[in-house]
């Protein structure tokens, strides 16, 4: 980084032409930037051209500051290649003014305080697995790829893993199996740490420790008030840390993860086929299965109903966290004869690498949820709805979609109590609970009304059985919820008002609220629902 000197009025004035809400006081901006070793005054984009628009000001002053390694230019390549690297097409068509690559934590403190000086806003890309518009990518603001904050190593007693947000989950499986640990972490390869972990985080091993929120030993975060980066944990900003946990992007930008670690990395599991025959039978299994996870939580499960290529298929995902063959506790599913198998043992990180391959980019992608009381007539009753709707998918030109089943067992709600518990406002009482989620894939923004609406319309059907039958359950699962749903409402009122006033606390300007309007905010969904 260069170190610049000079004056403080050039800086005020350039902000003050720029007439902008939502700020500390441009002062300590500088201030805390001048601690930073940038000294805002010797920036000639900083300290003048009013004509020109924040954003441009702000990737000027980026380059300036950190030469053009760090800073992706409009219209390049590398810039293509980038845009062209999220997973679904609506993040790729967003353009940001520039992208900044960040390489040390306090690159990241720098941007968020330029972006208050400039009110650029921005969006903070990890793996970029979101589905929806401007989730991670920033509509001609600054997009911050966190690819080069990309640390993997382990304490001295390899009881703690940190990690960087610039990983994704194959990457942190396969640094840590050569140390024979892992981690709570993403089910594929190529999903990014930091949104996992903001906002939940379902793993091969939840059953034995929980979702991965719950086994964050600290998050390091960026101040908005001053750039500094503060440590959350039990002990330390312990409101911020259970802030954290669930409250997405809304308190800070986590530069580094410190998470427990666990012996062994080593599952058995695969993918059973069954036809529309057996569906009754594989309902049947997977409520069995999710009512025992108290009795084997080496288990896990999830069980997608879709049509592939003019079949209705169920396929389950099966798992066990060793190696062992035919475990007592999938007996139902074994009972329940099955189209095809590709059980096999292989270390988290294969089988992370296997499903990955299975995950097509560049579509146009929507995730849609809702959860409700595990109940088995229930269950039935939303399988024959929505063989009743995949037809419709189908007459959508290349579309596809599935219907998946996962449960939030009492062992996972138990382990959501720890180190002062989460912000997602679940307990047992709650539990087991059915998490319903849609995945849509099409090609083409012709598409989009049809399966958005007929998703919803879907949800709203099966919300209004599930109240009449006294099995609503509220909590909206921020990673697979889409952008016309409000997640934190569905945490709870309390919850909500907490969140807020934490949020008021660590960031009183409402910095990454407002300067970074993508994902789930805490008073709204993404968008509004047209539907
Ligand atoms: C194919 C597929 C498989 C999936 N499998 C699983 C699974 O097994 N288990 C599960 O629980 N979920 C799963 N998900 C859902 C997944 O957890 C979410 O999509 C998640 O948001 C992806 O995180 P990301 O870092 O890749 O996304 P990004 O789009 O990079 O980020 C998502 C949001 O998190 C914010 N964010 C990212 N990093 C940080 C940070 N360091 N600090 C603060 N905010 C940050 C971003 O700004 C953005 O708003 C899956 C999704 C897909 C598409
Ligand atoms: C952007 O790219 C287009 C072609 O892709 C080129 O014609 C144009 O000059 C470029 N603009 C800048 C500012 O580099
Ligand atoms: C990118 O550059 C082009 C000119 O090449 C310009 O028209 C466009 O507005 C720029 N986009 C952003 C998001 O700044
Ligand atoms: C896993 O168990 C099978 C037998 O069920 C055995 O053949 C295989 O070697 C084991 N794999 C490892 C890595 O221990
Ligand atoms: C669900 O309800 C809506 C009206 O609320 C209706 O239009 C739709 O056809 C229903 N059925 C399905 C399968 O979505
Ligand atoms: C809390 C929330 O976002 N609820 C929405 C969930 O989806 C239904 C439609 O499926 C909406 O009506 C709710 O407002």
């Amino acid at each position: 980084m260069k170190f610049l000197k000079e004056t403080v009025l050039a800086v005020c004035a350039a902000t003050q032409a720029l007439a902008l809400p939502s700020q500390a006081p441009p002062g300590e901006i500088q201030t805390a930037l001048a601690n930073l070793g940038v000294d805002v005054a010797t920036i000639p984009q900083l300290s003048g051209n009013p004509t020109e628009n924040g954003c441009q000001i702000a990737c000027n002053a980026l380059s300036h500051i950190h030469g053009s390694e760090k800073v992706i230019a409009n219209n390049t390549t590398a810039y293509q290649s980038i845009t062209h690297s999220y997973w679904s097409a609506q993040q790729g068509e967003v353009k940001p003014a520039c992208i900044f690559a960040p390489t040390v934590d306090t690159d990241v403190s720098i941007v968020i305080l330029l972006s208050q000086l400039t009110q650029c806003p921005f969006a903070a890309k990890s793996g970029g697995h979101a589905a929806f518009s401007g989730a991670s990518n920033s509509q001609g603001g600054i997009t911050i790829l966190f690819r080069d904050l990309n640390e993997i190593t382990l304490n001295e007693d390899r009881s703690v893993a940190s990690i960087g947000p610039g990983n994704n989950w194959g990457q942190v499986y396969k640094a840590l199996e050569r140390h024979d640990v892992t981690v709570v972490g993403g089910r594929m390869s190529d999903i990014g740490v930091g949104g996992l972990l903001t906002g939940g985080g379902i793993s091969y091993c939840s059953n034995l420790y929980g979702w991965a929120l719950d086994n964050v030993e600290s998050f390091e975060v960026v101040s908005a008030i001053d750039g500094n980066i503060l440590t959350a944990s039990a002990t330390q900003h312990p409101d911020l840390y259970w802030a954290l946990r669930g409250g997405g992007n809304n308190f800070g930008l986590v530069t580094k993860f410190n998470l427990y670690t666990f012996p062994g990395s080593l599952l058995r599991g695969g993918t059973r086929v069954f036809s529309e025959d057996q569906f009754s039978n594989v309902i049947s299994a997977f409520v069995d299965v999710a009512e025992k996870a108290n009795d084997d939580p080496n288990a896990q499960q999830y069980v997608m109903f879709a049509n592939l290529g003019g079949t209705n298929v169920a396929s389950a995902e099966l798992t066990y966290a060793q190696n062992v063959s035919n475990p007592a506790i999938f007996e139902t599913y074994h009972a329940t004869p099955a189209i095809s198998d590709s059980t096999s043992s292989r270390t988290m990180s294969q089988y992370a690498d296997d499903g990955a391959a299975q995950d097509p980019y560049g579509m146009r992608d929507v995730f849609w949820n809702r959860s409700y009381k595990l109940d088995e007539d229930f269950a039935n009753w939303v399988v024959k709805l929505w063989l009743a709707v995949l037809p419709r998918i189908s007459s959508i030109s290349n579309a596809m979609a599935g219907l998946t089943f996962q449960a939030i067992t009492d062992p996972i709600l138990e382990k959501m109590t720890r180190a002062g518990g989460n912000a997602l406002g679940l307990d047992e009482s709650n539990g087991p609970i059915l998490l319903l989620h849609v995945l849509g894939m099409w090609n083409g923004a012709s598409g989009d009304d049809a399966i958005y609406r007929l998703i919803n319309d879907f949800f709203a059907n099966v919300t209004a059985e599930a109240d009449s039958r006294g099995l609503g359950n509220k909590f909206i699962y921020m990673n697979y919820a889409s952008h016309v749903q409000d997640v934190i409402a569905s945490y709870g009122a309390d919850n909500k008002a907490k969140l807020q006033k934490i949020a008021s606390k660590y960031d009183p300007a409402g910095v990454y609220q407002t300067l970074q309007p993508g994902h789930f905010k805490l008073t709204r969904s993404p968008v509004p629902n047209p539907y």
